[in-house]
């Protein structure tokens, strides 16, 4: 029966879901496949989030009925793909790659940060092309992007 299926998506488009897939991945450590409590708030803390293990299992309550103190990824993906917490959801990884970025931790990105993490990961960023970029972002002009330059810019797509 494919009449009339699903006005709400179960499931998560295809992009997302194969990066949801590699943040599970990420988060689960030792690789079981199951991503436990403590490993949820070590990958918490990572992304700068700093969930406590208290918040962590409020989480897996709502998800994991069974109360098995780990989720799957097909139980994060569902909870992923439900609208509430999408937007936390943005808003985390949002701050992760932000974090990627903000080299010395200090709140904001600056040119030779941008340039740094490009580097490491295989692009070699003409300097005339990050000053653009930065340019860009920097909306209020003080020469480094903010977390909500950061968010801007990449909300809306041209990264
Ligand atoms: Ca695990
Ligand atoms: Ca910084
Ligand atoms: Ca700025």
């Amino acid at each position: 029966m494919e009449i009339g299926v699903s006005v709400k998506q179960n499931h998560l488009p295809k992009e997302k879901r194969a990066e949801l897939l590699k943040i599970f991945k990420s988060f689960d450590e030792n690789g079981d496949g199951k991503v436990s409590k403590h490993e949820l708030v070590r990958a918490s803390k990572k992304m700068g989030v700093n969930k406590t293990l208290k918040d962590i299992e409020k989480v897996l309550r709502t998800i994991n009925t069974d109360r098995e103190g780990y989720i799957t990824f097909p139980q994060l993906e569902k909870l992923m793909a439900g609208e509430s917490v999408e937007i936390d959801y943005e808003d985390e990884m949002l701050r992760a790659k932000f974090n990627e970025f903000d080299l010395d931790g200090d709140g904001s990105i600056t040119k030779k940060e941008l340039k740094t993490v490009l580097r490491s990961m295989g692009s070699e960023m003409p300097e005339a092309e990050a000053e653009a970029m930065i340019h860009e972002a920097d909306k209020n002009g003080d020469g480094v992007i903010s977390f909500d330059e950061f968010k801007a810019v990449l909300t809306s797509g041209d990264f």
